[in-house]
């Protein structure tokens, strides 16, 4: 059974039962002052619009048996996951795996490495670590997902033109049918974000569908069958 959810380029057909609604990295890291989003000398401040949205989906996606997956971007204490590339790019003073205020910086177990309260994970719900910008490189996403019978991504989470579009364009080449929530997504860059919604759906949807909270919720709410 399939849902419309209204949706650019044109409707999107849902089917809750083949869905994982997957919200990336929506750690304090990346939304709160003092973590790696800071330390990349961003306003922090700019992401938040997207938790209310986001908390909206998703506890219209519990409500309806939609599968909830979360991921966090972030390192082994060790550093041995962290490719020399990614450790040295930039030139500023806090790198990953220093320490701030909420613990070393995008490292597993540190206070900033954890998913914000508003939308903390529930028990069953599969969390993903992921050592890159994109969910699948490196990760037992795709296994989970096939092993469910997913089809079909609600992506949400931040940053959208990193890693929300690094792993739409992941999963739209592994044949996942990908709708991009446009509220429940954000940038530090307002320009970026908008332009990646819109590369998301150009070409009649070279890489899927954008809708915002509102639409999906009430697809879900009514359930209107196409
Ligand atoms: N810097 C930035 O915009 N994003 C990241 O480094 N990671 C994610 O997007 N999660």
């Amino acid at each position: 059974m399939t849902i419309s959810v209204a949706a650019r380029p044109y409707e999107f057909k849902l089917d809750p039962a083949r869905t994982a609604f997957v919200i990336i990295d929506m750690q304090r890291d990346f939304v709160e002052p003092g973590g790696f989003g800071a330390a990349l000398g961003n306003d922090v401040s700019k992401l938040r619009a997207a938790i209310e949205p986001i908390g909206a989906v998703l506890a219209a996606c519990r409500a309806h048996g939609v599968l909830v997956i979360h991921t966090r971007e972030g390192h082994r204490p060790d550093l041995s996951d962290l490719n020399g590339a990614k450790h040295r790019r930039g030139r500023f003073a806090t790198r990953i795996g220093d320490d701030g205020p909420m613990g070393r910086i995008l490292i597993r177990g540190a206070e900033g490495h954890e998913i914000i309260s508003e939308l903390f994970p529930e028990p069953g719900e599969p969390v993903i670590d992921k050592p890159g910008k994109g969910a699948f490189y490196a990760t037992d996403l795709e296994t989970i997902l096939r092993g469910r019978g997913i089809t079909q991504l609600i992506l949400a989470g931040v940053t959208t033109e990193v890693c929300v579009h690094t792993t739409l364009r992941e999963a739209n080449d592994r044949g996942f049918e990908c709708l991009v929530l446009e509220d429940g997504t954000a940038s530090y860059f307002p320009e970026f974000h908008r332009a990646a919604l819109d590369m998301a759906c150009a070409q009649d949807g070279i890489f899927g569908w954008v809708a915002p909270s509102a639409a999906v919720i009430s697809a879900l709410q009514t359930g209107a069958v196409t």
